[in-house]
């Protein structure tokens, strides 16, 4: 099935229709997982080998203003314009393509993030789910969050989580056509579970997460033992979250994260994402551990890294990563 067949199923009588206003504005938080979605059993679709669970970064995350324009489209990220041809306008255009099949419609889109692009800090994720919000409404779908969850999905996989503060699951589903595979909010607040970033690199990454995925899948020796893992470390999340039992979250969340990692440096051509400074940062935040303070990391697809520790543990974890940014999810 190819996207814009979903995209039909979804709008029904709305698809090709015209939008009711010129102009409309959305915000998306960006998101971490705490059990990756790595892998893909459909990637027309977007849809995961696996189900996945994340945290969403409050107020950071993108800002997307969508505006019809009369002959040609343009892109800006953060005030920038940019040349049509990048990746990056390439993927934006061609999802909007998904939405105007038949009409002769060009958009403005300006893109504002809040977390540097490609370095593996969530910004696709929540780019493509401020966009489709920012449709909805330009459109005046009015689609409930399942639906934009799914479509967000078509932009990005981890873009269907980027819809809601808080904890989120993405249901893998196994239907071929994905309306079974959409993320929805987990009813569960934990006021004093902070996460910092730690940017240890602002660079774009060498290879984009969409790619070493593939190649992960096609060549990795030890992919099949991702499933399980995965399932099993949901499971494990969950029951984290619905007892506040922070040793249990940070610990899953962080040999989850090892284990993609793991799978990635066994790919062939192999590929490592962390660089020196994240194995000193990863010592460091072990080395604290080992003096009792409980703080545990996350790593996505990109050198930085992702710390998880109880508000008390704040001033510390300061003196040990001065440059840290400190959020609170339910703050
Ligand atoms: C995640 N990542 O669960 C995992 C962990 C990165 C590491 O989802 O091809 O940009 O657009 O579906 O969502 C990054 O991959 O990939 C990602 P596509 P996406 O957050």
């Amino acid at each position: 099935m190819k996207a814009i067949d979903v995209v039909q199923l979804i709008l029904k009588e709305r698809f090709g229709a015209k939008p009711l206003h010129d102009e409309a504005t959305a915000f998306a938080p960006a998101n971490i997982a705490l059990c990756k979605y790595w892998g893909k059993r459909d990637e027309a679709l977007n849809l995961p080998v696996t189900s996945s669970l994340s945290i969403s970064l409050n107020n950071q995350g993108a800002t997307t203003n969508i505006c019809l324009q009369k002959h040609r489209d343009e892109v800006t990220l953060n005030g920038e314009l940019q040349s049509l041809d990048t990746v990056f306008s390439q993927r934006l255009l061609r999802f909007l393509d998904l939405f105007r099949e038949g009409c002769d419609l060009h958009f403005k889109v300006d893109a504002q993030s809040d977390m540097p692009v490609g370095a593996g800090l969530a910004s696709s994720a929540c780019g493509f789910a401020a966009l489709v919000l920012a449709l909805n409404q330009l459109f005046g779908w009015g689609l409930c969050e399942r639906e934009l969850s799914i479509l967000a999905r078509l932009g990005s996989g981890s873009a269907s989580r980027s819809l809601w503060d808080g904890f989120v699951k993405w249901h893998a589903g196994n239907r071929s056509d994905g309306m079974d595979s959409f993320a929805e909010h987990l009813p569960y607040e934990w006021p004093s579970l902070c996460v910092g970033l730690c940017v240890l690199f602002k660079q774009q990454k060498s290879i984009s997460s969409r790619e070493a995925m593939k190649r992960t899948v096609q060549t990795s020796p030890f992919y099949a033992a991702w499933k399980p893992t995965a399932d099993q470390d949901l499971l494990c999340l969950e029951q984290a979250i619905q007892s506040q039992d922070f040793e249990l979250l940070g610990s899953t969340a962080e040999s989850n994260a090892l284990a993609m990692h793991a799978l990635i440096l066994s790919s062939r051509p192999p590929i490592l994402y962390s660089q020196c400074e994240t194995v000193t940062a990863m010592h460091t935040v072990w080395h604290l551990r080992a003096q009792g303070l409980p703080v545990y990391f996350t790593q996505d697809a990109g050198a930085n890294l992702k710390l998880l520790f109880l508000k008390d543990a704040s001033n510390a974890i300061r003196q040990a990563f001065p440059e840290v940014e400190m959020i609170e999810p339910f703050g």
